[in-house]
């Protein structure tokens, strides 16, 4: 028997640049994500100024959720989803971020969203940016680096709770905050929609540790406003925060490598978890910024605001854990997290190593840490799908790779933890954050469309899908 509570919170997750299409349409403005050019396991992405000749922008058309809501909406149901993780377009709603109105448009298409999930009895649950800054942001003051960007927030987040305060009761601020303490790699960028100015890119990995940790104190603050403002707009409200997860393990038992390991977990969770949960930053903070050379301008408002608008749920997202150690020989990993690989683990096609144990530890990890409810809002595996002449779709390794996620957080449970849902990563295929592919397919449901957004979009039941309705229907029961 699992440990499921009665009313838990089974569903999938998408975020509207890599799910919504339709990026010129409805008044939408661009956000950075408009820009961002295909790429592949060994191709990195590339944000331009303005779009070049020869390149490829797939978040454009990404899976056309704009004009397949319904049909999407229904298969969510069909499966029997109690929750659905979605976000909204900011540039939906203010085109390039400053405007004074919003965008009477885009807020009518949020409205039918949320009409169509309550018409099934499904409750969205709202990421209020995911990687979507408006590219006007980024031109005109350069993102987050500069504390207008948090006025904009504010506006932003102000707008869309007072407007759909009696259809969504479940938030989320930025997602994969976190990923703006990574010294490399497109989540600094992504998440901040800072220029980096010294590169062929236009917007491009953040190396300067000045700019990128003051541009996340901008928008833990904004965040911290956000949940403040939510709570006094509808006191009904759940607010939560999100954090990539990627627990780090030490190589050897070498002091060193533990050392390192819980090192990684200081700057990789806690840096951001604790601002966001504790409502301010932790002890180790101070050494951190001397380490790197930084001062931050934090304000008296930043400390009290940080203390007023801490969160009501820990959310995350989790693939993957990682592997550190001082010894040099050690063979290296494959995944964009780097670190060396872990012998006791197998890995997908694009190196990201599948641990659903590692899944058990860090809700244990965080949960004592935190005491506060938790949601996994993404989790999933990415692979090559095969659609057959007939229509269907066999993906064993996606409902082994679940099963065993799954089992994961029923043991979870069972050791105390209060876990209150889970929501597939891309339940319905969708354009891949960290390469532009959409041949990365992580949904229950298959979307024709390749790379290059040819296909006719229509969707199809992969096996998985009766897997997980299965799932839901028992409520985490019957996984076989
Ligand atoms: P893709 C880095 C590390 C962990 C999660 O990723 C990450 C990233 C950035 O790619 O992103 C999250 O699509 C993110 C989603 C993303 C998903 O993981 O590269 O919140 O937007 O699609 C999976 O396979």
């Amino acid at each position: 028997m699992s440990k499921f509570p009665k009313d838990f919170l089974w569903g999938g997750a998408t975020a509207a640049n890599q799910f919504e299409g339709a990026y010129d349409v409805g008044g939408k403005g661009l956000s950075i994500d408009d820009v961002f050019s295909n790429g592949s396991h060994t191709q990195p992405r590339r944000i331009t100024k303005d779009t070049e000749e020869g390149l490829y922008y797939p978040n454009r058309v990404a899976s056309d959720f704009y004009h397949h809501y319904k049909e999407d909406i229904a298969l969510m149901a069909e499966m029997g989803f109690k929750v659905y993780r979605m976000s909204i377009a900011w540039t939906r709603i203010y085109p390039t971020g400053m405007e004074s109105e919003p965008n009477e448009e885009g807020l009518k298409f949020y409205d039918a969203v949320f009409d169509e999930c309550r018409k099934y009895g499904i409750e969205p649950l709202v990421t209020l940016s995911h990687y979507e800054i408006p590219l006007a942001m980024t031109n005109e003051f350069n993102g987050f680096a500069d504390r207008r960007a948090i006025d904009c927030f504010k506006r932003f987040a102000t707008t869309v709770f007072t407007r759909y305060k009696d259809k969504v009761k479940y938030w989320l601020t930025f997602n994969e905050i976190n990923l703006a303490t990574w010294d490399n790699g497109i989540g600094n960028y992504l998440v901040l929609g800072v220029r980096n100015e010294g590169t062929k890119d236009y917007v491009h990995q953040v190396d300067d540790p000045q700019v990128r940790l003051q541009g996340l104190h901008n928008q833990l603050v904004a965040g911290a406003w956000a949940v403040k403002i939510g709570h006094e707009i509808n006191p009904e409200f759940k607010i939560g925060n999100m954090i990539a997860m990627n627990p780090a393990y030490p190589y050897s038992c070498n002091p060193e490598d533990v050392f390192k390991a819980e090192r990684n977990w200081q700057s990789d969770t806690y840096y951001c978890g604790d601002v966001q949960v504790r409502g301010e930053y932790p002890f180790f903070a101070e050494k951190y910024w001397q380490d790197r050379g930084v001062t931050l301008d934090i304000t008296e408002e930043d400390r009290q605001i940080l203390k007023e608008g801490t969160v009501d749920f820990f959310s995350l997202s989790y693939y993957q854990t990682l592997v550190l150690t001082s010894d040099d020989s050690v063979q290296k990993s494959e995944s964009m997290l780097g670190g060396v690989k872990n012998p006791y683990l197998k890995s997908n096609d694009w190196g990201w190593a599948i641990d659903p144990t590692g899944l058990r530890y860090l809700l244990n990890v965080l949960y004592g840490r935190y005491n506060i409810p938790i949601m996994v809002v993404e989790n999933g595996i990415g692979a090559y799908d095969k659609l057959e002449e007939d229509g269907t779709v066999h993906d064993p390794y996606r409902i082994a790779y679940l099963r065993e996620h799954i089992k994961a957080m029923s043991d979870a449970i069972e050791d105390g933890v209060d876990l209150i849902g889970y929501t597939m990563w891309g339940c319905i295929d969708l354009t891949s954050a960290g390469t532009g592919e959409m041949k990365k397919r992580y949904g229950f449901v298959y979307v024709d469309s390749d790379d290059y957004g040819n296909g006719s979009f229509d969707r199809f039941r992969k096996d998985s899908f009766y897997w997980y309705q299965k799932v839901i229907k028992t409520n985490g029961d019957d996984l076989s």
